[in-house]
């Protein structure tokens, strides 16, 4: 059956507007086609972008543009004439059905079935709490998770109870949203979510305009009445939700003390963008400012008695503070090898920052939306205009794109070779797996129509977040081979049998070569990368997952490629 040019493009920019890992496609079609979210796209922090990052540039690829202009399997036709006639579609579709018989026999050779047999395999080693994540979804029971719509926490709470709208950045990259995210979940308000894009990435729907004429992000609607800046939202939760945790103490003393501590975040905020967005002088004027403020920080934290800046119990402050020191310690590190967090046992110059950070990834409220430094080190950029990256930041810029070895490499080194602490919260390396292939074969349709971009081509209009593209056009035609290189990956995460996915891997290169060449397998790796490089956390799923997933694309692009 032939659509009409107008249904493929309906059907494109529906898919590359969807966030592949966590918005099911259909929950789309109920939203207005402007309320969209793009999976994690990393802008160029710097004129040196790394060069595994650029993808190949492309004319035509798509359904929307002559079959055989676009065909991966060309080489098996010679250069055909550009008009298609019935007979020669027919050809092609079916040398590309006889390759797509020999890959499922590839498949089939080494045990791997289908997505639903993935997921009947994963089931059998998920824990009690993995197999009832995606059952909780819905209702937002459970541990808290980005994917939730509705959070009502627990069977205690009722759908018709929720008195709190929370819109929030798609991407999960806000850093205002992320402390009213926090402060919700740290007080178990039962809320719903409405996800808005930032201009950097998408569009944002007329209704939210109206609501928010500035766009900005984030917006609270409690008991009707609308909130829109994230402190406002903070008090108003407080004052409005009496019996949930407090998170303003009621001493006066502590309170002035968290007046003052507040000032302090506005200034280490003040002096960190400036270092951040600018040259440095010679004599270093912007980082001594930044080195003193941080000081200061490093001294409130250190005459405090328990974990947080009030004490022992988490308040507003901490939450205040986390999105933007979250953020430093990424893009320090990143842009001017500034290192602020350390691993356990390393020596530093901010031990109760480090024990600080400690205590918060304690709280299930901040696990769940904490980030990791590669996500921030490409959403800031797009955010701020431009970061300033200084001479040295070179080899942090690697570890954090992952370029190292070790870094997105199996084996993973501990900690990415020291400069960014594992989540060990989080579980151990097979539960890293597991949610990475749940994430996956949970959405493996628009996963693998998002990865074929790779081989794609760019949409228009452009994004300011430069890998943020959702207008991008998916190459229909390699889909099928970067479905089945998936799913050798997962079954490879799933820990089978080694060696048998290698060669598994091996044979889908040497089929898809001896049909399509080099550039076909080219175009799967390509990718494969394509899909890495935009994996978000934690929109997506969590730091482990991420590079436990990121490490295996990377390995599936090796067996590809060898
Ligand atoms: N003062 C505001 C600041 C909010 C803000 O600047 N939000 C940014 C995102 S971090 C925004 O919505 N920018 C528009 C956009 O990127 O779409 C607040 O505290 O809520």
């Amino acid at each position: 059956m032939r659509f009409p040019p107008y249904c493929y493009l309906l059907l494109f920019r529906f898919l590359s507007s969807s966030t592949a890992f966590s918005e099911p496609p259909f929950s789309l079609r109920h939203l207005p086609a402007t309320v969209s979210a793009e999976t994690t796209a990393p802008s160029a922090p710097s004129a040196s972008a790394p060069l595994h990052r650029r993808g190949r540039s492309r004319t035509a690829s798509t359904s929307t543009t002559s079959v055989f202009e676009t065909n991966p399997l060309k080489s098996l036709f010679g250069n055909v004439a550009s008009s298609i006639s019935n007979i020669q579609q027919m050809g092609m579709n079916q040398q590309s059905s006889e390759l797509q018989a020999l890959i499922a026999q590839v498949l089939a050779s080494h045990n791997i079935g289908s997505w639903d047999d993935i997921r009947s395999a994963l089931r059998a080693k998920q824990t009690p709490e993995e197999t009832n994540f995606r059952d909780n979804l819905s209702k937002g029971y459970g541990k808290a998770s980005p994917l939730h719509k509705l959070r009502l926490f627990d069977e205690s709470n009722d759908e018709n109870d929720v008195r709190v709208i929370f819109y929030r950045d798609s991407a999960s990259w806000c850093p205002y949203c992320h402390k009213v995210w926090m402060a919700l979940e740290e007080k178990r308000i039962p809320y719903r979510v409405e996800k808005i894009n930032m201009r950097c990435y998408g569009d944002k729907p007329a209704s939210f305009l109206r609501m928010q004429p500035s766009g900005n992000i984030p917006v609270a609607i409690i008991d009707g009445v609308t909130y829109n800046q994230s402190n406002d939202i903070m008090y108003a939760l407080e004052k409005q939700f009496p019996d949930h945790k407090p998170l303003i103490p009621n001493d006066p003393k502590q309170r002035m003390k968290a007046q003052e501590l507040l000032r302090l975040e506005r200034t280490l905020f003040s002096a960190w963008m400036s270092w951040l967005t600018s040259r440095d002088s010679p004599n270093g004027r912007l980082r001594d400012n930044f080195v003193s403020v941080l000081n200061m920080v490093e001294a409130e934290l250190s005459s405090t008695k328990g974990g947080f800046f009030l004490g022992e119990n988490v308040s507003l402050v901490d939450f205040m503070f986390m999105p933007f020191l979250e953020r430093m310690c990424a893009s320090m590190l990143y842009f001017k090898g500034f290192l602020m967090r350390v691993a356990p046992g390393e020596r530093t110059n901010y031990p109760a920052l480090n024990r600080w950070f400690d205590a918060m990834d304690t709280l299930e409220s901040y696990q769940l939306t904490k980030s990791d430094y590669y996500t921030h080190c490409w959403d800031l950029p797009p955010q701020l205009g431009g970061c300033v990256p200084e001479a040295g930041s070179q080899p942090f810029q690697n570890a954090i794109n992952g370029i190292e070895s070790g870094s997105w490499h199996l084996p993973l080194s501990p900690n990415n070779n020291g400069l960014e602490p594992d989540w060990a919260w989080a579980g151990d390396e097979d539960a890293a797996k597991r949610e990475a292939v749940e994430r996956m074969s949970a959405n493996h349709e628009a996963i693998v129509a998002f990865a074929s971009r790779g081989a794609g081509r760019s949409g228009f209009p452009r994004y300011g977040a430069p890998l943020a593209d959702p207008n991008a056009v998916s190459n229909e035609s390699v889909q099928p081979y970067v479905d089945a290189a998936l799913k050798i990956l997962a079954q490879k995460m799933l820990e089978t049998d080694k060696n048998s996915v290698d060669e598994a891997m091996k044979e889908l290169a040497s089929v898809l070569k001896r049909a399509g060449g080099d550039e076909l397998v080219e175009d799967v790796a390509l990718s494969l990368a394509y899909l890495r490089d935009r994996v978000g956390v934690p929109r997506d799923m969590r730091l482990p997952a991420a590079r436990q997933l990121r490490a295996h694309l990377n390995w599936a692009r090796y067996h590809l490629m060898m």
